[in-house]
């Protein structure tokens, strides 16, 4: 096994103080609000909703999105909360993952969403502490999940119960049937267990083969018999994780088989997807076979593209498209959920604390150092304390426009959107791209603890 700094002094490493080569455009005085901000909404978490799922931010109750526990909020956060130097609390986390938190339970959950936020974030915990309870404790979630890939084409259902092992959902969209690459290797890598990666390239790859002559995949695809179900191209929602996961997984363990699959993907998607429309770039969705332009609606999860163009190195399309985006945040003080960019007419006026813009911004304050967007960071920083602060926490809007709350407050709140904040403003070089590999949950994890030798026994290369 890798070794680690013991945790303790890995959290006073990474305290509060300022950082000691903070880069120009740092802002240790916003990164510090964030960690107050961030320490209020858990302790409100923690009083209202400790062991539940999800905190509701206005009604300062909780709700579980099975019905019963699993504690999805304080493992996806735990990460969040470590690096910001709040150890009393990540401790608190750890405690609660090693010693209460059963897995043990008769419920289908969403195999997707629990692998990203659950499986994401236990191994997360265990790349910065190396506690083995909890590499154990993540192990022992993965092979709940194994039985949602026992489809006769290997793609997981939708579904699986953590305590029969029973699947069902014979439906998943491109994201939901590939983006497991990246936790599976982890987890291969940390057990010397090449079964786990094995699974995960399996999908990825029956997706990858599915592409058409054009080289652009449909949308959903039938679990049983791994066909695509449609012709409808895109790179957002829908497909996201699944191309996002195809490079990271590379930049962390680089199996030369997965920049075999980036290269084309990101061809493809420039050539076809990309469109100008009254002078902004877009990513629309277009027809897999022709690679004719056939929707022009985005969502607020697409901008993750922005990020990952900028760290496969095309800063061109990153940059343009990143123009796009703040254009609409500027317009609405938020992101709305679905927008058409050739009517300019907003679909969903929904904003439910995502921080794919906020996460796409950090990658290019790591990326070109220009002080716009530190500056651009800022402003949504501030938008977001505007319209989604409660006396508690965070909440919902439903609607950009009116700026209305909901009581809800999404585990990636913690996980991602306050810790893209953070790091943004702190600039820590220990979090920037050449020294550490995020999920699409925003897990970082170290690229200093993959060994060449052990990736290619854990993984099976
Ligand atoms: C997150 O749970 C993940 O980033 C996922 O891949 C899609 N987007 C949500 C947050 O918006």
């Amino acid at each position: 096994m890798t070794p680690r700094i013991p945790p303790v002094l890995l959290l006073a490493l990474l305290s509060v103080a300022p950082a000691p080569r903070a880069a120009a455009g740092a802002d240790p005085a916003l990164a510090a609000d964030v960690v107050r901000e961030t320490k209020r909404t858990w302790d409100a978490y923690a009083k209202y909703a400790w062991g539940h799922d999800e905190l509701k931010p206005l009604s300062r109750g909780y709700s579980d999105w099975y019905g019963q526990p699993l504690g999805i909020s304080p493992i996806d956060a735990y990460d969040t909360l470590a690096l910001m130097g709040l150890s009393d609390d990540a401790g608190r986390v750890e405690r609660f993952v090693t010693d209460q938190v059963s897995f043990d339970k008769d419920v289908y959950v969403k195999t997707f969403e629990l692998n990203i936020r659950v499986l994401g974030g236990l191994l997360s915990m265990y790349d910065m502490t190396g506690n083995p309870r909890v590499l154990a404790k993540a192990e022992d979630f993965a092979k709940r999940l194994l039985p949602a890939f026992s489809s006769r084409s290997g793609l997981p259902y939708y579904y699986v119960n953590l305590h029969t092992g029973a699947a069902k959902g014979p439906t998943v969209c491109a994201a939901e049937a590939a983006s497991y690459l990246f936790e599976f290797a982890i987890l291969s890598y940390y057990t010397q267990n090449p079964r786990y990666y094995q699974v995960a390239k399996a999908c990825t790859r029956r997706i990858f083969e599915s592409r058409s002559a054009i080289g652009l995949i449909g949308r959903d695809y039938d679990v049983e018999t791994g066909a695509c179900l449609d012709h409808e191209s895109r790179a957002g929602c829908f497909v996201d994780s699944y191309y996002e996961y195809i490079y990271k997984t590379w930049r962390l363990v680089g199996d030369p088989q997965l920049k075999a699959m980036w290269d084309p993907s990101l061809a493809a998607i420039n050539r076809y997807l990309a469109t100008t429309h009254a002078g902004e770039l877009w990513y629309g969705i277009a027809d897999s076979t022709t690679g004719r332009i056939t929707g022009t609606t985005v969502t607020l999860w697409d901008p993750y593209l922005v990020g990952l163009l900028a760290y496969a190195g095309d800063l061109g399309h990153a940059e343009r498209s990143f123009a796009a985006w703040d254009g609409l945040w500027r317009r609405n003080g938020l992101l709305p959920m679905g927008y058409d960019f050739a009517s300019g007419r907003i679909e969903n006026p929904r904003y439910y604390l995502n921080p794919e813009l906020i996460e796409s911004c950090y990658y290019l304050i790591c990326l070109t150092r220009d002080p716009k967007y530190s500056a651009d960071l800022a402003r949504y920083y501030a938008d977001v304390k505007r319209y989604c602060r409660t006396d508690i926490a965070y909440a919902h809007v439903e609607d950009v426009a009116t700026k209305r709350q909901s009581d809800e407050m999404s585990t990636f709140f913690l996980a991602e959107t306050l810790k893209y904040f953070y790091l943004g403003f702190r600039q820590d070089p220990a979090y920037d791209f050449d020294h550490v590999v995020f999920s699409t949950e925003a897990h970082p994890f170290a690229l200093a603890h993959f060994k060449a030798d052990r990736i290619k026994s854990g993984l099976g290369l």
